[in-house]
C-alpha cells in the first residue's frame, strides 16, 4: 500500500495542527510541486542548455547559474499561490518577499535555499532544496520579527536530494519522514517511514583541504576521530554538497562539519535556509547540531543571510566536540 506525501501531510495535520483546516497540507504541496518542476530541469541540465551561468552574480555574490533562477521563480510563483503565505526568504533574495495577506490568512513564513550546491550541477553531481516553516507571530507586523525567529520556531522543515533519485525528507515535528518521487505516478512515496538517524556512524564529512585553517578545537577534533577515541576509525565522504552529505549522515550515521575558515570566519553554510532546517530534522532524528558552542536552534538570528559554523549530525559524533 503506498503512502503519498500528500497524504503524509493531512494525515500529520489532523492530527498536529487540527486547527489549520487543510491549510498547512496545502501549503506543503506547493513546495512538493516547486520541487517537481525542478528536478525534471536538473534531469535534464545537460540538454536544455541551461548549464553554465546566467551572467548574474545573486546576493552572495556568486555566479548564478541559470537552474538557481530557475528553481527560485519555481518556489517564489508556486508559494506565492498560497494564501496562507505572509513572506518569503530564499538564498537568492537579498529581501524577503512580502505579500500583503491579513493576518489570519497568511500565517506562514517560508524560508528557503532554491537549489542548493548549484555549482556542482555542471559535474552531475546531487543537487538540492532546502526549506523551512515558520508561524508569523500573532499581529506581528515588524517585518524583522516576522522573518527573523529562532530554529526552535520552525513548524516545518525539509530537504529535497536531486540525486540518482528524487527524495524529499521533512519533519512537522513529529519524527521524520522520506518519500521517492516515482516518475511513473508523478507522486512522492513514502519510502522511509520514521527516519532515525543512528547514534554513531563511520564517516566525517569535512572539506579537508580548509583543515590548516581550522580554529585549533576543530583540528584537535578531528585528530581524535581519526585516532579512532571513539572506539573505531573513521572514513571521509564529502560531496561538496550540503544536502548530499547530510543526507548520507542522516541514513549512515557519522558528522558533518563546516568550521570557520580563513575565508569564512563565522562559516560559509547559512543559518536561516541552511543550518536551521537541517538541525531540525537531525534533531527529530535523533541526532544534533551546534555552532561549536550552542544548539543552533537556540540562534536568535540577526539578518536572513547569517553564516554559521556547523556541526551536524550523529549524537555519539556531535557531542565529543569540544571535549
Ligand atoms: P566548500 C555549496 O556551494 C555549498 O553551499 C554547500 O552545499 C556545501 O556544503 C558547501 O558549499 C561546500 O563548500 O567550501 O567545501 O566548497
Amino acid at each position: 500500500m503506498i503512502v503519498t506525501a500528500q497524504q503524509h501531510f493531512t494525515r500529520q495535520q489532523q492530527t498536529q495542527f487540527p486547527e489549520a483546516q487543510g491549510v498547512f497540507s496545502w501549503l506543503l504541496s506547493a513546495i512538493t510541486l516547486a520541487t517537481k518542476m525542478i528536478q525534471a530541469k536538473v534531469r535534464q541540465a545537460g540538454l536544455l542548455d541551461v548549464l553554465g551561468s546566467a551572467g548574474d552574480t545573486n546576493v552572495q555574490g556568486e555566479a548564478q547559474q541559470k537552474l538557481d533562477v530557475y528553481a527560485n521563480q519555481a518556489l517564489l510563483h508556486c508559494l506565492g499561490l498560497r494564501d496562507s503565505v505572509a513572506m518569503l526568504v530564499s538564498e537568492e533574495n537579498e529581501e524577503p518577499v512580502v505579500f500583503d495577506r491579513a493576518p489570519e490568512t497568511g500565517k506562514y513564513v517560508v524560508v528557503f535555499d532554491p537549489l542548493d550546491g548549484s555549482s556542482n550541477i555542471d559535474v552531475n553531481v546531487s543537487v538540492g532544496t532546502i526549506f523551512s516553516i515558520y508561524r508569523r507571530p500573532d499581529s506581528q507586523h515588524d517585518l524583522q520579527r516576522v522573518c527573523l525567529q529562532a530554529g526552535s520556531k520552525q513548524v516545518a522543515a525539509g530537504y529535497v536530494v536531486y540525486g540518482s533519485s528524487t527524495i524529499m525528507v521533512y519533519t512537522t515535528g513529529s519524527g521524520v519522514y522520506g518519500f521517492t518521487l516515482d516518475p511513473a505516478i508523478g507522486a512522492y512515496v513514502l519510502s522511509h517511514d520514521n527516519l532515525r538517524m543512528p547514534k554513531q556512524g563511520m564517516y566525517y564529512s569535512v572539506n579537508e583541504g580548509q583543515a590548516h585553517t581550522f580554529p585549533d578545537e576543530y583540528r584537535r577534533y578531528l585528530d581524535r576521530l581519526r585516532s579512532g577515541v571513539l572506539g573505531h576509525s573513521y572514513s571521509t565522504r564529502y560531496v561538496g554538497s550540503l544536502v548530499a552529505d547530510f543526507h548520507r549522515t542522516m541514513l549512515k550515521g557519522g558528522v558533518f562539519l563546516y568550521p570557520p575558515t580563513r575565508q569564512y570566519q563565522k562559516g560559509k553554510l547559512r543559518l536561516m535556509y541552511e543550518a536551521n532546517p537541517l538541525a531540525f530534522i537531525a534533531e527529530q532524528a535523533g541526532g544534533m547540531a551546534t555552532d561549536g558552542y550552542r544548539r543552533i536552534l537556540d540562534i536568535e538570528p540577526e539578518n536572513i543571510h547569517q553564516r554559521t559554523p556547523l556541526i551536524l549530525g550523529s549524537q555519539m559524533e556531535v557531542e565529543a566536540f569540544g571535549k
